[in-house]
């Protein structure tokens, strides 16, 4: 789907193409074009794929579904939305959530404010304007006041450098770039290299039709059942007259999510009790494994052996084979320390004989061969092969847009050693610039914080305007203490160093922390205070005389 609006040119002799130019059509960058309309302003923007959906429009493989349940990942802002939208399943497929994000943009009537196959390549800030122009790879050049990047912290696919990748004669995908015509994969002789979140998805879903299925795992996950299920009329019923009892757990929850907080901890329960808590655990959707285990789980050692030797215990009865069952078992790290997969029929599928998996820290890929994958113990031959091997987590996009602030600066050099936000959506150098969804903000079900980032810039830039103002920029100092407070919450963090949420799977890439530990609460607290305090963190001033209302 290909739509090229002409940029509607502000009658307001300002020679501006439009107020707010949004860059992704991903699940934030469309509630940000909503809100911004909404509140009066004018807004385009651009998206680099063929669609509307960003994560949900690139990540196309077989079995690639949500794991946060599908109504609480959904928007909330709209009732009428929310009950015109029937769920099939508590965790939808991707093609139901790229259905359900392009319906959002056809009934909010959005489309004709999105030009897309146009990935962006440069954005200058121009001073003393206090603008952006924005150049994109299909030929737009356009000059806005605001410019919002919505370009996803799992965006940028990342492929190991093994030597030889390029010489595959066979088909090879990325599952986060995956071609939109369906890959054929009956008959063939498959491997999938990665064992994360992706992996585990695509893996099962492909493992009945294929000659044969080799699974190249470098680290075993701990994984645990995601418990899908069709959603019922009744439930349906029951989600629309809870609505606003849900939304408002949603809006203010720690992570966004339904599943409620446990206080016990592990060994106030018997082992006994422990067993039957572990197995409702285990048998619990998605992340409840999480929210709602023993509340010490995440954080003390011994709990968490506890979970993880439950876990261990399923695996070795789920796989009939003991030495692949060792194999999936993680030695080098407890649950939670990286983002947990979520399974279907994953342990089941090493039962079928066409499925194998090869231990990479016993015999690691030595190079990519013509016909398929060399390790240490010889080569295999493929048709296809599946990287399944991540993402450039958090910055990845944002370092790859050419954005160039005041006096030149280069987002890159401001961000050589990890990046530097304030309440992560604004840095200090960039002015009019925003990044909702980006590193710094909270954890846990996306949408939820991202969409509390969106509507405190909508609020933010109706209050400049308002005020007469039309440059709102961070000062150092507040983006010293965000930081600071961003890099002070990596040791209070579940996750470990070797989570990619330290960009640790990134060759070179500096080893900070990228998400808030203080998630949502610290969030609110400082967006209530910058509100309090009309905007004072911020620097407003006006353009045309660049009267600086100074900084708080
Ligand atoms: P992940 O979770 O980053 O997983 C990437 C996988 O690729 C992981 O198993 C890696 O092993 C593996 N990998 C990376 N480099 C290599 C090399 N060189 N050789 C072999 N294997 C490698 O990405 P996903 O796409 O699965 O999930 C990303 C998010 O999407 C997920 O968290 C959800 O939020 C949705 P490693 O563990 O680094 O040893």
């Amino acid at each position: 789907m290909i739509d090229h609006p002409e940029p509607t040119h502000l009658d307001d002799g300002s020679g501006l193409d439009t107020d707010v130019l949004i860059v992704g059509a991903g699940v934030t960058g469309i509630y940000q074009l909503y809100l911004a309309h909404k509140s009066g302003f004018s807004a385009l923007l651009l998206e680099a794929g063929g669609g509307v959906g960003g994560t949900w429009y690139w990540n196309r493989y077989p079995g690639c579904r949500f794991d946060s349940e599908s109504y609480t990942y959904a928007y909330l802002f709209s009732k009428e939305l929310f009950d015109e939208w029937e769920w099939a399943e508590l965790f939808a497929e991707q093609p139901e959530t790229e259905r359900y994000l392009n319906h959002v943009v056809d009934r909010f009537d959005l489309r004709r404010h999105m030009r897309f196959d146009a990935r962006v390549t440069a954005a200058t800030y121009d001073e003393p304007a206090g603008t952006w122009t924005v150049v994109a790879d299909d030929g737009s050049r356009l000059r806005s006041r605001y410019l919002v990047a919505t370009t996803g912290v799992l965006s940028v696919p990342f492929y190991p450098d093994l030597p030889g990748r390029q010489d595959f004669r066979g088909v090879s995908f990325h599952t986060g770039l995956w071609p939109e015509s369906p890959v054929e994969f009956a008959g063939r002789r498959v491997a999938v290299i990665g064992t994360g979140s992706s992996g585990v998805q695509i893996a099962p879903v492909i493992a009945d039709q294929v000659a044969s299925l080799t699974v190249y795992q470098r680290s075993a996950n701990w994984c645990t059942p995601l418990n899908n299920a069709p959603i019922t009329p009744e439930e349906h019923r029951r989600l629309r007259a809870g609505f606003e009892a849900m939304r408002e757990v949603l809006n203010t929850s720690l992570a966004g999510f339904l599943h409620p907080a446990n206080e016990r901890s592990a060994f106030d329960d018997s082992e006994d009790e422990r067993r039957v808590f572990f197995e409702t655990m285990w048998n619990s959707p998605g992340f409840a494994k999480l929210s709602s285990n023993y509340a010490d789980v995440l954080f003390d050692d011994a709990a968490n052996a506890e979970w993880c030797e439950f876990i261990a215990k399923k695996v070795r009865d789920i796989v009939g084979d003991p030495e692949t069952a060792d194999k999936l078992i993680p030695k080098d790290h407890g649950f939670g320390e990286k983002r947990p997969p979520f399974v279907t029929d994953y342990y089941e599928m090493y039962n079928n004989p066409k499925v194998s998996l090869i231990d990479l820290k016993e015999t690691p890929i030595v190079r990519i061969t013509e016909r398929g994958i060399e390790t240490t113990e010889g080569e295999a031959e493929f048709d296809i092969v599946v990287w399944a091997t991540g993402f450039d987590f958090g910055t990845g996009a944002l370092l790859r847009m050419g954005i160039r602030g005041r006096d030149g600066l280069a987002l890159e050099d401001h961000w050589a050693d990890g990046p530097r936000t304030f309440l992560g959506l604004q840095t200090t150098g960039f002015p009019n610039l925003f990044f909702p969804g980006g590193p710094h903000a909270a954890a846990g079900n996306n949408p939820r914080y991202n969409g509390d980032q969106v509507e405190f810039i909508t609020h933010a830039l109706t209050f400049v305007r308002d005020h007469g103002y039309d440059i709102i920029e961070v000062g150092p100092e507040l983006e010293d203490e965000w930081t600071a407070m961003v890099d002070r919450g990596a040791s209070k963090s579940p996750f470990g160093e070797a989570s990619y949420f330290f960009g640790t799977n990134i060759p070179g890439k500096p080893r900070k922390y990228l998400l808030n530990s203080g998630g949502r609460p610290k969030l609110f607290k400082e967006i209530a205070k910058v509100v309090a305090n009309d905007y004072q963190a911020f620097r407003l001033s006006r353009s045309s005389d660049g009267g600086d209302r100074g900084e708080g």
